[in-house]
C-alpha cells in the first residue's frame, strides 16, 4: 500500500475510535483534542536523543541522598517539518524510583523508539497503546509521549495547556527545600525564599530532621503554607512520632512510608490528622485507584514522568477530581522543557494546591529553554506560556554544548 492510502485507511479507523471515546467520555478534560482536524495526524519520522549534564546552583539533599547536578535525556521528535521536545525526568541513581538515566536510555533506544518510529499517530494518547508491550519504565515512556504531545500542540498552533484542558493562565507555585546542615541554615534558606515571594514552602524531612525544624519554621512563619516530604524515610512504627506534627497545621505530609506501600499509608492516614500525600507510590491509574479505594491519603503529587506521561496524568486527574482527592504538580529538578510541561499541566482544574515549580534560577544558572521561568512575586504564581507548543524557545546550541552522548533514529 502507498503511504497515502495507509494514511487514509488509518485515519478512518482512528476517527471511528475517537467517536467511540467521545461517547464514553473517558477524557472529559481534553475538550480541544477531540476537535482535532483529521489532517493533523502525524507519522513519527525522526527521534533524536541527547544526554546532557547540567550543574545545579545549590546541592539538593533529601532522605535519599544529595544531588549536585542533573544528568538528563532530552528527546526531539520530528514529523512533517515540525519538531518538538520531551524531557526524561529519571535521576542518575535508582534512589527515588527504579528508573535511571541509563535504564531509560536502554529502554528508549532498544524498545520504545522501535515501537513508535514510523507509526501514524492521531492522538498523543495513541502512544500509550503503542508502548504497552514494555512494562514499567514510566519515565522513559513519558519522555517520548510528552514529546508527541508537544508536537501536537505545535502542529495545531495552540499552547499545550489548551490541548490538555487547562483553565488557568497563572498557576500557584512553591519551593522545595532540601535537608540543611543546621536549623539556622534552614531558617536562612526559608527566609530567602519567602522574601523572594514564595508563599508555599516544602521542607524535606527524615528521622532526626522532623519535629524541631518544623516547629522552628512554623513558629517564625505562623501563616506560611508549609509542608513536609519524607521520600519514604519512615515506617508505620513511627506513627506516634508522625502524629506529633499534627499541631503544626501542615498542608500535608508527602510520602512518609515505603515507596511501594499504599496499604500502610492508609493505616497511617487513619492515625494522623495531617493530610497524607502520595508521590513515589503512584505510577499508574491503577495505583491512584488503589489509593482512593483504600483511603491511603487525601492528596496526590502528580508528576507526569512518574505516571508514564500526560495521557495517564489526565486520567488520574479526572479520577481524583471525581473522588474529591486534591492534587498538585510535583517537580523533578527539570530543565525548562520539563518545567514548561509542568506549568501547562498545573493549569488543569483539579490542581488546587501550589506545585513544586520554582523559578529557573533556583535550579540552574543557565537553562536550555528561554525565557527563564520567573515567580510572580505578588501572588506566588508562575505564568502559563501562551505560545504554541511548550511555549518556550529551545536553545539547541546550548544543548549541543552540554551533550555527552546522542542517538538518532529515522
Ligand atoms: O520527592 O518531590 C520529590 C526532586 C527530585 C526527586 C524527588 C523530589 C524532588 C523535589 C524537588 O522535591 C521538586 C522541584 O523540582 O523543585
Ligand atoms: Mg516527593
Amino acid at each position: 500500500m502507498e503511504l497515502s492510502e495507509l494514511y487514509t485507511a488509518a485515519k478512518r479507523k482512528a476517527k471511528g475510535k475517537r467517536e467511540k471515546e467521545k461517547g464514553k467520555k473517558v477524557y472529559k478534560t481534553i475538550a480541544n483534542l477531540t476537535e482535532l482536524n483529521e489532517n493533523e495526524a502525524m507519522r513519527i519520522e525522526k527521534i533524536e536523543l541527547f544526554h546532557i549534564e547540567l550543574p545545579l546552583v545549590h546541592p539538593f539533599r533529601t532522605s535519599m541522598g544529595t544531588e549536585m547536578g542533573r544528568k538528563i535525556i532530552l528527546i526531539k521528535v520530528t514529523a512533517e517539518g515540525i519538531t518538538a521536545w520531551g524531557e526524561c525526568v529519571a535521576m542518575s541513581d535508582p534512589f527515588y524510583s527504579a528508573d535511571t538515566v541509563t535504564s531509560a536510555w536502554h529502554t528508549l533506544t532498544r524498545y520504545l523508539i522501535p515501537l513508535v518510529l514510523g507509526k501514524i499517530i492521531y492522538d498523543p494518547r495513541d502512544m500509550v497503546d503503542l508502548m504497552k508491550p514494555v512494562r514499567g519504565h514510566v519515565m522513559a515512556k513519558a519522555a517520548l509521549e510528552n514529546g508527541v504531545w508537544a508536537w501536537f500542540a505545535e502542529a495545531t498552533e495552540q499552547p499545550l495547556s489548551v490541548l490538555l484542558g487547562g483553565v488557568r493562565d497563572r498557576v500557584e507555585v512553591g519551593v522545595s527545600i532540601g535537608i540543611q546542615p543546621t536549623i539556622e541554615l534552614l531558617e536562612e534558606r526559608v527566609a530567602r525564599f519567602v522574601d523572594e515571594g514564595y508563599q508555599r514552602v516544602k521542607m524535606k524531612v527524615e528521622p532526626g530532621w522532623l519535629i524541631e525544624p518544623i516547629e522552628r519554621i512554623r513558629t517564625k512563619y505562623p501563616d506560611l503554607r508549609l509542608m513536609g516530604d519524607a521520600n519514604s524515610a519512615f515506617t508505620l512504627e513511627d506513627a506516634d512520632l508522625l502524629r506529633q506534627i499534627d499541631p503544626f497545621g501542615l498542608l500535608m505530609l508527602e510520602q512518609p512510608l515505603g515507596h511501594d506501600d499504599i496499604a500502610n499509608h492508609a493505616r497511617l492516614q487513619a492515625q494522623i490528622e495531617t493530610a497524607v500525600c502520595l508521590d513515589e507510590s503512584i505510577h499508574s491509574v491503577a495505583d491512584a485507584q488503589a489509593m482512593i479505594d483504600l483511603k491511603a491519603g487525601r492528596i496526590i503529587n502528580m508528576k507526569v514522568g512518574r505516571v508514564g506521561g500526560f495521557s495517564n496524568a489526565l486520567k488520574i486527574h479526572d479520577m481524583a477530581e471525581a473522588a474529591g482527592i486534591q492534587m498538585w504538580c510535583g517537580g523533578m529538578l527539570e530543565t525548562g522543557i520539563g518545567r514548561a510541561g509542568n506549568v501547562h499541566l498545573a493549569s488543569l482544574p483539579n490542581f488546587v494546591l501550589p506545585g513544586d515549580i520554582s523559578a529557573t534560577d533556583r535550579y540552574f544558572s543557565r537553562d536550555i529553554a528561554n525565557p527563564p521561568f520567573v515567580l510572580n512575586k505578588e501572588d506566588s504564581t508562575m505564568t502559563v506560556p501562551t505560545g504554541k507548543g511548550l511555549g518556550v524557545e529551545i536553545d539547541v546550541d546550548f544543548i549541543e554544548s552540554l551533550t555527552t552522548d546522542r542517538a538518532e533514529f529515522s
